[in-house]
C-alpha cells in the first residue's frame, strides 16, 4: 500500500492506522453480506486490497482507475459510497433496519472516525439506533486527530473539539480499563447466555466507575465498548467475535484507539500523519510536490483575508476541520484568536457564523464548495431569510481531478445563487481574488460568496492587477457589486465567462480570431445581481452568446437565460448555447481529461462559436486538432 500511494498519491495515514482492524473485520465478518461501511471512505485502501482490488492499487485516483473513496459501482465489498463524512451510521442503521424487517440475518459495522464523528449527522443517528435498538455495531476508531493540519499547520494543537477531551477521559480511566480487560478475559472463556451475564455487570460496574464521560454513548442507547487498542489483532478478533455472536443486544459501539499512520516511520511523525500526500519517495519520506511555481489559489485567499484582517478587527474566519486545505491554518498564524475550527460540522460552521454576524464581527465562512453542501438549510435559514452578511468562500469549485465527483464545486453557483439577497462572485484569476475577498468585507448588509478552483493560479502580476502587498497579506479593492467586465471586443460572437473560465474564453478567443472570427469576451465576475445592462448589449450586438461556467445546470446559464428571455431578447435571431457541466458526475482523475469529458475545453468553446455561426466543418476541425 505504501508503494502504491507513492507512486499515485492519496490517502494515506488513515488507511495505515486502520490495518488490524481491516483485517480482523475480514477475518471475523462474511462480506459482502455482512456490510461494512467505512466513514468518509479515505481509510478503505486496504479494505480495496482484501477485497479483490490488490492488483490495481496502482491504478487509484487515476482516469479509469480505482476510486478514492468506497464505490458501489467499483465493487459490492463497497456496500456505500462515501467521500463526505460522518454519513456511515445512518446508511448502517438503515441497512440493519431493511435487514430485520426483510427477515435477514447478516451483520452491519460502521467504522467511523473521532473526526467524523463530530458531525451532527452520526448523533442523529446514533441517537435513532438507540431508539431502534437494532443491531449494528459501530466502530469509533480514535486517532485522535480531528482535523486535518494539513499544508500550512505550524501550531500544535489539540483535536477540536469538546468530544475529543471525552474520548481521552475514557481512555484514561484506569478502573474501567482494568474492568475491561477481565471482563473481556472473562468473558472469553464462558458460554453465550453467561457472556450476557457478564456484560450486565460489566454495564452496571462501568456506570459506577466511570460517571460522566463515559455514558454519553450509553445515554444514547448505545452498548459500549472500549477502549480497546486497535493495533492487537487478537483482541480485535476476540472482541469483534464476541459481539457478532451475542444477538440481541441492539446497537453496540467498540472504541478502539488507533495511532494515524502507523507503520511507516515517516508518516507516523508527521505532523498531518501523511493524511493526504503527493506522490512521494519510499525510502526518504519525501514528496514531489511542485515547489516555487505559482501561488494557489487557496494560498492567495488566506493571504487575502490576513490583509483585510489587518485593516478590521472586525474581520474572523471560520473552517470545518480544513484548516490546511482553506488555508485558514496560515491565516491562524498571524490571527489564532480570530479563527475558528468548528469539528466537521458545516451546518453548524454556517449557523454560527450568523451568530457572529448578528453581533457585528464579519465572518468569513470558508468551506470547499462541495461541503457546503451539507449546510445550504443553514444557509437559507439562517442567513438569507435574516440577510445577515455572512461570508462564503467556496474553495475546490469546479473539477478537482483525483479525488472525483464527491468532491467536486458542481452545485455552489445553483444553490447559491437561488437565494434572494446573496452577492454572487467568480474570479477569473489571483488578482479578481483579492479584489472579490475586499468586496466581499464591504459587502455588510447582505450575505455574499464567491468561488474559486483548486490549485496554482494563473500567474497574474498582482499588482498590476491592483492588489496592495501589505506583508503580511494582500489587498485587493473594492469592485463594484453586479458589474462585469469586457476583456476583449469583436463583432461576430460573445463569449461570456463565469470565474476561472473566462481564461478558457480567451484562448478560444485566440483560435477564432485566427480562423476569421470576430470575438468579445466578457468576465461575468457577478452571476448575482447580474450584470444586465452589460449581458443586454452583448445580446443585441453579436449573432451568437455562449455562457461558459464549470458548475452544473441551473448556475450561471441559468440566470443569464432567464434574464435574456423576460427581456425578449430571446425573441429575435439571436443564439445562445449555455455551456455547462454536464448532467452526469465526471470521474476522477486527470484534470485535462475530466474538461475533455466534461466538453469545457477551449477547443469545445471555439467549436461551439464555430456550430452557432453556421461554420459545421471548421466546427469539427477545431476539436480534432485538439
Ligand atoms: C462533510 C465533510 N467535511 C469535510 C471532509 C474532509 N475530511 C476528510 S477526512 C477528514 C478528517 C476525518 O477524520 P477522522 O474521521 O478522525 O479520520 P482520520 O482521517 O483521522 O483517519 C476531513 C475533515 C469530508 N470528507 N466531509
Amino acid at each position: 500500500m505504501i508503494y502504491n500511494v507513492s507512486q499515485t498519491g492519496g490517502h494515506l495515514g488513515s488507511s495505515l492506522g486502520v490495518i488490524e482492524l481491516t483485517v480482523a473485520l475480514n477475518y471475523v465478518f462474511d462480506q459482502p453480506a455482512d456490510r461494512i461501511i467505512w466513514d468518509v471512505g479515505h481509510q478503505a485502501y486496504p479494505h480495496k486490497m482484501l477485497t479483490g482490488r490488490r492488483d490495481r492499487m496502482n491504478t487509484m485516483r487515476q482516469t479509469d482507475g480505482l476510486s478514492p473513496f468506497t464505490k458501489r459501482s467499483e465493487s459490492a465489498f463497497d456496500c456505500f459510497g462515501a467521500g463526505h463524512s460522518s454519513t456511515s451510521i445512518s446508511a448502517g442503521l438503515g441497512m440493519a433496519v431493511a435487514r430485520d424487517m426483510q427477515g435477514k440475518s447478516n451483520h452491519v459495522v460502521a467504522v467511523i472516525g473521532d473526526g467524523a464523528i463530530t458531525g451532527g449527522m452520526a448523533y442523529e443517528a446514533m441517537n435513532n439506533a438507540g431508539y431502534l435498538d437494532t443491531n449494528m455495531i459501530i466502530i469509533l476508531n480514535d486517532n485522535q486527530q480531528v482535523s486535518l493540519p494539513t499544508q500550512y499547520n505550524s501550531l500544535n494543537q489539540d483535536p477540536v473539539g469538546a468530544l475529543s477531551s471525552t474520548f481521552a477521559r475514557l481512555q484514561s480511566s484506569k478502573p474501567l480499563r482494568e474492568l475491561r480487560e477481565s471482563a473481556k478475559a472473562i468473558t472469553k472463556q464462558m458460554p453465550v447466555p453467561v457472556q450476557e451475564v457478564t456484560a450486565k455487570v460489566d454495564e452496571y460496574a462501568r456506570g459506577m466507575i466511570s460517571g460522566s464521560g463515559s455514558t454519553l454513548f450509553e445515554e444514547l442507547g448505545l452498548y459500549y465498548i472500549g477502549t480497546v487498542d486497535g493495533h492487537n489483532l487478537k483482541d480485535l478478533v476476540a472482541i469483534l467475535q464476541e459481539v457478532k455472536a451475542t444477538r440481541s443486544v441492539g446497537p453496540v459501539l467498540i472504541h478502539i484507539v488507533t495511532e494515524k499512520g502507523r507503520g511507516y516511520s515517516y508518516a507516523e511523525s508527521a505532523q498531518d500523519k501523511y493524511h493526504g500526500v503527493a506522490k512521494f519517495d519510499v525510502a526518504s519520506g519525501k514528496q514531489k510536490k511542485a515547489s516555487g511555481g505559482i501561488p494557489t489559489y487557496t494560498q492567495v485567499f488566506a493571504d487575502a483575508l490576513i490583509g483585510e484582517a489587518r485593516r478590521d478587527e472586525n474581520v474572523v474566519a471560520v473552517h470545518a476541520a480544513m484548516g490546511g486545505g482553506t488555508g485558514l491554518n496560515h491565516f491562524e498564524k498571524y490571527y489564532a484568536d480570530r479563527t475558528f475550527d468548528v469539528g466537521i460540522a458545516e451546518q453548524h460552521a454556517v449557523t454560527f457564523a450568523a451568530g457572529l454576524a448578528v453581533e457585528g464581527l464579519k465572518p468569513m465562512c470558508t468551506i470547499y464548495s462541495t461541503f457546503l453542501q451539507r449546510g445550504f438549510d443553514q444557509v437559507v435559514h439562517d442567513v438569507a431569510l435574516q440577510k445577515l452578511p455572512v461570508r462564503f468562500a467556496m474553495d475546490r469549485a469546479g473539477l478537482v481531478g483525483e479525488d472525483g465527483p464527491t468532491h467536486a464545486g458542481a452545485y455552489d453557483v445553483a444553490f447559491m445563487a437561488c437565494l434572494p439577497d446573496m452577492v454572487v462572485m467568480a474570479p477569473m484569476n489571483e488578482a479578481e481574488l483579492c479584489h472579490m475577498v475586499a468586496t466581499s468585507i464591504a459587502i455588510d448588509d447582505r450575505p455574499s460568496c464567491f468561488r474559486y478552483p483548486r490549485g496554482a493560479g494563473v500567474g497574474v502580476d498582482l499588482e498590476l492587477e491592483g492588489v496592495e502587498l501589505t506583508n503580511p497579506g494582500y489587498r485587493g479593492r473594492v469592485i463594484e457589486i453586479g458589474k462585469g467586465r469586457i476583456l476583449e471586443e469583436g463583432t461576430d460572437v460573445a463569449l461570456i465567462g463565469y470565474g476561472t473560465c473566462s481564461n478558457r474564453c480567451l484562448e478560444a478567443a485566440a483560435t477564432l480570431r485566427e480562423m476569421g472570427v470576430s470575438v468579445t469576451v466578457a468576465d461575468a465576475r457577478f452571476c448575482k445581481p447580474l450584470d444586465a445592462e452589460m449581458i443586454r448589449d452583448l445580446a443585441k450586438n453579436h449573432q451568437a452568446l455562449i455562457t461558459v461556467e464549470e458548475g452544473s445546470i441551473g448556475g450561471f446559464a441559468s440566470h443569464v437565460l432567464q434574464f435574456l428571455a423576460l427581456d425578449g431578447l430571446l425573441d429575435g435571431n439571436l443564439k445562445v448555447r449555455p455551456m455547462t457541466l454536464p448532467d452526469k458526475p465526471i470521474e476522477h482523475g486527470d484534470g485535462q481529461r475530466q474538461l475533455e469529458d466534461a466538453g469545457l475545453t477551449s477547443a469545445h468553446i471555439a467549436a461551439t462559436a464555430l456550430e452557432c455561426l453556421g461554420q459545421k466543418a471548421e466546427s469539427l476541425q477545431v476539436l480534432e486538432v485538439k
